[in-house]
């Protein structure tokens, strides 16, 4: 595709330690990389907690955003909500997620194309386990629950953290990844993706 930028849009993974348990980073790894996206960094670490904490601290909105939807979710399965005030309770999920990050490895990854935050999220699945849909990673590989997290007062396993837009994708890539530690090269599959003439093809 002539002059198509889009095809530069990065987002961050992290096979999150559950996901490095259960020994599903081949599998995880496959299913970005069969969608076309083109890894451009890659690493195994154990995060601190002051990494995961400033991972999950830097969109504003997290804590309203991720309440609400837990509580929707509950109000949905018609169960009573586990809190008074969705930010109240985000806050408290906050607090616990640097517990979970830091258990273990990671492998933390930077998947580069076009619409790549949209595409991860997608083969991804939504957060909770038990209602994401078969078919993405978080719905094919782990059950966990928001009630059965929430009654042991834990976060949610949900073997993958995807970046949430482009915006969020940049602030989190700058804290995993030194700018060299990404890398800039072409596949040659990417010509079947992008460019315009498919005239390289036949003899
Ligand atoms: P996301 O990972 O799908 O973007 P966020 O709302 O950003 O979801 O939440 C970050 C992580 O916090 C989730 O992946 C999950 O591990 C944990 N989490 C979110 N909501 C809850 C909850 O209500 N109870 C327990 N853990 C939660
Ligand atoms: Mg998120």
């Amino acid at each position: 595709m002539k002059n198509y930028d889009l095809k530069q849009e990065q987002t961050l993974v992290i096979v999150k330690p559950d996901g490095v348990q259960r020994d599903l980073v081949g599998e995880v790894i496959k299913r970005y990389e069969q969608c076309g996206l083109k890894l451009v960094g890659l690493k195994m670490v154990i995060p601190t907690k002051d990494m995961a904490l400033k991972h999950y601290s830097i969109d504003p909105e997290w804590a309203i955003k991720s309440g609400t939807k837990t509580f929707e979710s509950y109000k949905a399965k018609g169960l009573p909500l586990p809190g008074k005030d969705p930010v109240e309770f985000a806050e408290g999920i906050r607090r616990k997620l640097p517990d979970f990050m830091s258990s273990g490895p990671v492998v933390s990854m930077v998947w580069q194309g076009m619409g790549a935050v949209s595409i991860v999220r997608k083969i991804t699945g939504s957060t909770e386990p038990l209602t994401s849909l078969p078919g993405t990673i978080r719905g094919d590989y782990t059950i966990d629950s928001y009630t059965a997290a929430d009654t042991d007062s834990r976060a949610v396993r949900n073997i993958i953290h995807s970046s949430g837009s482009v915006d969020e994708a940049n602030k989190e890539i700058a804290i995993w990844f030194d700018k060299k530690e990404i890398l800039s090269y072409r596949l040659v599959s990417e010509e079947i993706i992008y460019d315009v003439n498919l005239d390289g093809i036949l003899e």
